[in-house]
């Protein structure tokens, strides 16, 4: 562990600490920034009306669109000369949203980046290859810093040019890996290309590997490819960045590092609070942030948080994987499907490679079709065994879907691979 008081910390004291934290940060919101007064103000809130916990639930949630909306200083608490750095998150469409940090931010984000490197392992003699996109995206410098602070020696890889990552990772002896998960298929799968023989060639023990979603089948894949343990981790970057939450070493759901993050789940269509161990949307309340306050901060993930104590000592509430966005659902002929339900039954599939898209059109009705790489062992040539799988693939899609997913087989390769965050879904409805 990188700081074992905070986070061994008893779940009593951790509500102690949440509490006062967050009063204090209510207070400091309603004070500096003039959106959050006003929203108190129409809610009939005082921050002194907040004396427990569930108290939280009186404050006003803040949405992405708040964030366009103020584009790009409108929710700063600070003046412009206390910032030291600035991210952003690409839009599809306009405006990018905008964070900023002071120096106290970068602190605290490079702590919880340390801690989740500490979960991974990782600390002084190890390499780390950080193969995440460095710019206005918050991958590659918040991996960055919490690598050099616990005395790791990273190499700034950065996304693309795969041939080189190769080189490096047998080179330099990389031992632990910073990717997105389908990067880091994708690299598995190049190795084995190249000649490679990433389990003698390679010294990696650990992955830490976030971003995007991804199945329990790929992480199988990635671990067995590349022979590493592969770490889950997540974060977004309102919330700094990565280092919001992160798998431990027996990989069963990521801590929240509570201490920072007061977390509810919430009905997304109601805005309820939910209890604990329902599925709902993640509602995150930052509570030492600095530059850019955020209160019940809306993130559209969804997924079940675990209350449960864990054997590695950290009493963190666990995110039971993210079970999707609910912006990323897709709604086939009124019934609900979620991208990572049609990853599940493909990777669970030897047959099938690691690449695929879901594609979804309308003529009179939704049509839901997956168009799927097989594996490079398949033989791809003959007609009959691809349709025997083609049909198999049909029917477990359907069990679980619930609605026909037509599968097109694509010869090994045929798919662009990605560098960042895979785009797995085509929605040709829209526009
Ligand atoms: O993706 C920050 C990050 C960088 C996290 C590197 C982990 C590793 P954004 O670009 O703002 O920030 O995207 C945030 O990505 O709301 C989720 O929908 C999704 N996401 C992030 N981590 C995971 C994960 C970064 N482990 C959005 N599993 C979030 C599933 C994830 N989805």
């Amino acid at each position: 562990m990188y700081e074992p008081r905070l986070e061994t910390m008893r779940p009593e004291k951790l509500r102690e600490l949440q509490l006062e934290r967050l009063r204090k940060m209510s207070r400091y919101a309603v004070e500096n920034v003039p959106m959050y007064k006003r929203r108190f103000k129409e809610a009939k809130l005082d921050p002194s009306g907040i004396r427990t916990l569930e108290d939280a639930a009186k404050i006003p949630f803040t949405v992405k669109t708040d964030l366009r909306d103020h584009y790009p200083y409108g929710i700063l608490a600070v003046p412009i000369d206390k910032v030291v750095r600035i991210h952003a998150s690409s839009g599809t469409t306009g405006k990018p949203t905008v964070v900023s940090y002071t120096r106290n931010d970068l602190e605290t984000w490079a702590r919880l980046m340390a801690r989740t490197f500490a979960a991974a392992g990782a600390g002084p003699g190890d390499i780390v290859q950080n193969a995440y996109g460095y710019g206005l995206f918050t991958g590659g410098l918040g991996f960055h810093y919490g690598a050099e602070r616990v005395g790791a020696a990273v190499i700034p890889s950065a996304t693309g040019n795969t041939k080189r990552q190769l080189m490096l990772m047998k080179d330099m002896r990389t031992t632990v890996l910073c990717s997105t998960p389908s990067y880091a298929m994708y690299l598995g799968e190049a190795a084995l290309g190249e000649g490679y023989k990433p389990k003698s060639d390679f010294k990696l023990k650990a992955g830490l590997f976030g971003a995007e979603p991804w199945s329990e089948e790929a992480r199988a894949r990635i671990q067995e490819v590349l022979g590493l343990r592969a770490h889950d981790c997540y974060g977004m970057s309102e919330l700094y960045g990565p280092g919001v939450a992160v798998e431990c070493a027996n990989q069963k759901g990521l801590h929240i590092w509570t201490d920072e993050f007061l977390v509810e789940t919430i009905d997304p269509e109601t805005g309820e609070v939910l209890e604990p161990g329902k599925k709902g949307e993640m509602v995150f309340t930052m509570l030492t942030r600095e530059a850019m306050p955020l209160l019940r901060y809306r993130t559209r993930d969804l997924a079940i948080i675990d209350h449960e104590e864990c054997s590695c000592g950290r009493h963190h509430p666990r995110i039971m994987r993210i079970q999707g966005r609910s912006d990323d659902m897709l709604i086939i002929g009124g019934v609900n499907v979620f991208p990572s339900q049609v990853e599940h039954v493909l990777m669970n599939v030897p047959q099938i490679g690691d690449q695929y898209q879901i594609i979804v059109d309308r003529d009179l009705l939704d049509k839901l079709s997956v168009r799927a790489e097989v594996a490079q062992s398949f033989p791809f040539d003959k007609e009959a065994e691809r349709a025997s799988l083609a049909k198999s693939l049909e029917s477990d899609l359907q069990a679980l879907l619930t609605v026909h997913a037509k599968v097109e087989l694509v010869p090994h390769g045929a798919l662009q691979r990605s560098e960042g965050k895979a785009k797995r879904v085509i929605d040709l409805r829209k526009g």
